[in-house]
């Protein structure tokens, strides 16, 4: 995974100083193309929902495939006594085509064995493989492994941002898989991924859509198999997501409805972050670096943030009424902490309109004191990462909902 070191300095053209924001302008999510206000959920829903969702589609992260696909799947590895005996582990793999057997995602999913009704479970795709998220020697490692160039027995449990004893201990499980094995994440990658081996099957050019939008729909068909597996609660599915993988997941979350929760890690910008507001990464600088991740339109608002139709709370604003969590990090201004924050405040008129109570604060609060009910949000203290006092967080937040 290709990386900035923003710690060491940041790139030309960033702003990092509170005092040197510009003005800018947001659009009001609620204000229709005929120049009227949304007066309710059903004017929303029918209306303004999709008229917001398309623009996004347009400018920002393609479109998200809609033809169905029939998947298939094989259990690939299974013990009811995983994780020292507190977990049922489950190894799956989804083939995405429906006679191309080399197009799949391997799938490791942990259900706590102290539930014996279907179990609330935590989704959320992975940076280097499988066997990296924990150090459980059955992981199969991932196979469509492009990137990972290290031997298996080194990565073997190296990924920090996993507590997957701690979510099996809090009663919920962990399914994961590789997001290579959608995308390999650099500008050729599309060339192997399933914007062209899917192309066919899903009846859209690969340029329609881009590598976030496959990370996505990724998401979705994991969701697709579990809801045909009886140990999961699939109408309590967590959607999680770090970083470039919680810009995905925001896009899945806005496409796919079935996703109960959704939670954005430190998504930064073309994620949680206000794209109009000069502060850490700018759109062109996502761009320059990563062209693939966004579809080609979005390169016309690298200078021009002002005249993007659309900005980021209207991206949350698409997941209303659902529970949303955006989190950030004090050391992490590359993904503008308080551009996400207002991202969720102003994504609160539309929460309102279902009688869903937002952030109820626009004042930012202090490093770890999250706020928020519906919409709740954090900063923690530290750097750019997946760390255990968030983990507590997303926990107690689903079981704010649910318990
Ligand atoms: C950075 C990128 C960010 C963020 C991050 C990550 O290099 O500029 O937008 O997505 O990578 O995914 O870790």
């Amino acid at each position: 995974m290709q990386y900035i070191d923003v710690s060491a300095q940041y790139p030309p053209g960033t702003n990092v100083d509170e005092s040197k924001v510009p003005p800018y302008v947001l659009p009001d999510p609620l204000l229709m193309s005929n120049g009227k206000k949304v007066k309710d959920t059903n004017e929303w829903s029918t209306i303004q929902r999709p008229y917001i969702y398309h623009l996004f589609e347009e400018n920002v992260y393609g479109r998200y495939p809609t033809q169905p696909v029939t998947i298939h799947f094989k259990i690939r590895e299974s013990s009811n006594n995983a994780l020292n005996g507190i977990a049922t582990r489950k190894q799956v793999r989804i083939y995405l085509h429906p006679t191309d057997t080399t197009v799949f995602t391997d799938v490791l999913i942990y259900l706590p064995n102290s539930i014996k009704t279907p179990a609330p479970i935590f989704l959320s795709l992975n940076f280097n493989g499988n066997q990296a998220v924990n150090k459980d020697p059955a992981i199969l490692p991932s196979q469509n492994e492009t990137q990972i160039s290290k031997p298996l027995d080194s990565t073997r449990g190296t990924d920090p941002y996993w507590q997957i004893e701690g979510a099996i201990t809090h009663g919920y499980g962990v399914a994961t898989a590789y997001y290579g094995d959608f995308e390999p994440d650099n500008k050729d990658g599309w060339k192997t991924g399933i914007r062209t081996t899917l192309k066919d099957v899903l009846k859209i050019e690969p340029e329609e859509w881009s590598a976030l939008g496959a990370w996505a729909w990724g998401m979705s068909r994991i969701m697709d198999y579990l809801q045909q597996d009886a140990m999961v609660d699939s109408k309590r599915v967590v959607l999680m997501g770090h970083s470039r993988l919680g810009k995905a997941s925001l896009w899945a979350g806005a496409s796919d409805a079935r996703f109960a929760i959704v939670i954005s890690n430190e998504s930064g910008e073309g994620g949680a972050a206000l794209s109009k507001r000069w502060f850490g990464e700018t759109v062109k600088q996502i761009n320059d670096q990563f062209p693939h991740w966004f579809v080609a339109a979005y390169k016309k608002y690298n200078d021009h943030t002002d005249s993007l139709p659309v900005d980021q709370h209207m991206l949350l604003a698409l997941i209303a009424p659902r529970p949303l969590y955006i989190a950030s990090a004090a050391d992490d201004l590359w993904s503008d902490p308080k551009g996400e924050f207002l991202s969720a405040v102003n994504a609160g008129k539309v929460y309102a309109l279902f009688r869903k109570k937002g952030l109820g604060t626009d004042t930012m609060p202090p490093v770890n004191h999250p706020v928020g009910n519906t919409i709740r949000y954090h900063i923690r203290s530290g750097k750019h990462a997946v760390t255990l006092y968030d983990w507590q967080q997303y926990l107690s937040f689903a079981d704010m909902q649910w318990k």
